[in-house]
Order: C-alpha cells, then structure tokens, then sequence
C-alpha cells in the first residue's frame, strides 16, 4: 500500500465512517506525518488479508477522538491495536490505558532526538498498563506481531505466518548460496 492509497483509505472513511469489511487491526496515528512509516503495518495487513482501518488520533491534538475510539474500539470488533506516535509519543499508551484490547506501539524518529524520545516515550510504561514496543519506525514488525496475536485463535493466518517465516528463511539462504558461487 503506497501513502497515497492510505490517504485515499483516510479520506473514504472518513466519509462514510464504514468500512466495507469490519476491520480486525486499527493502524492509528498521531499526524499524517506518521504515515510514510506506519504504512508499512497497513502493508503486512493487507499481504495477509487482515482487514484493518487507518486513522490520524492525536493524544494532544484531539484528546476526545482518542478517548472515543480507544473506548469504542473493542464493541467495533477491532482485535489488535497498532498506535504510532513521534516526539512526547503519549498515544500508545493513553490508548492502552482506556482498552483491555493489546496495544502495540511504533515509535515514530519524528524530532530532533531521532526517535530515542518516541521509544523511551512508548516503551517506559507503568506498571499494569502494557503496550508491545517494536524498533524505531520498525511498522512492518507492528504488523507481523499484529497476525500473530490474532493467529492465536485462527489456525489458518497462524499456518500463513510459518509460512511467511519459510519464506524469509528461504531467501537468506538463497542470498547465501549465491554469495559462495
Ligand atoms: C506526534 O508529533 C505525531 O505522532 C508526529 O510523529 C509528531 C509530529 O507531528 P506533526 O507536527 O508532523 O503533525 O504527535
């Protein structure tokens, strides 16, 4: 999914507000300067045929949208939550704090401290309120923790991820033996 694409996911929704199939993953948001990095965990989704939503929340921004949606996402049906965030990144975790949903947090290098801030932000959660931190600006691995939480109670996404991972081996050893030609 390129950012265009996204934007135009965006822009849909936020028209009509449903989404044709009920969505298992929200992928959200501080900025739509996020976005360049968080669509990679629409990528993955997508690739594994999890229907997922899209949306700017901003913890500062627009407080009252984060709380609504962390409070609804749970009746909506959504499974996982996906939250990117950069600088002072609050989202993940207010999100975290408001659903008993998992939380998975990608810190977003968006400020001069090169990503350190959103990581130390994201990942020094309290006691009690957990959220799943990947690497800096690392959405793919969000998107790959996302299928596997969901694997635990479907089989079938469970086989695409071993699949996914035979893949990956596969290539590195393809890459191997080319190197010893
Ligand atoms: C955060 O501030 C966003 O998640 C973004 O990473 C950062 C900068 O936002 P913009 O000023 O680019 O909108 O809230």
């Amino acid at each position: 999914i390129v950012e265009a694409q996204l934007r135009v996911i965006l822009n849909e929704e936020s028209v009509n507000g449903h989404p044709a199939v009920a969505p298992r993953v929200g992928i959200i948001m501080g900025s739509d300067s996020d976005l360049p990095v968080m669509k990679d965990a629409a990528k993955i989704l997508n690739e594994f045929d999890v229907p997922a939503e899209v949306k700017i929340v901003s913890a500062h921004r627009t407080p009252e949208m984060m709380f609504s949606y962390a409070l609804s996402a749970r009746e909506r049906g959504i499974q996982v939550i996906i939250a990117g965030a950069g600088g002072a990144a609050h989202l993940p975790g207010m999100v975290a704090a408001l659903t008993p949903l998992p939380v998975i947090g990608v810190p977003v290098r968006a400020s001069t401290l090169d990503g350190l801030d959103s990581l130390l932000s994201i990942v020094q959660m309290p006691r009690g309120v957990p959220v799943a931190t990947v690497a800096i600006n690392n959405a793919t691995n969000a998107g790959l923790l996302a299928v596997r939480l969901l694997g635990i109670s479907d089989i079938k996404l469970q086989a695409r991820m071993a699949q996914y991972q035979e893949d990956r081996r596969d290539e590195v050893l393809v890459k191997g033996e080319r190197l010893e030609k």
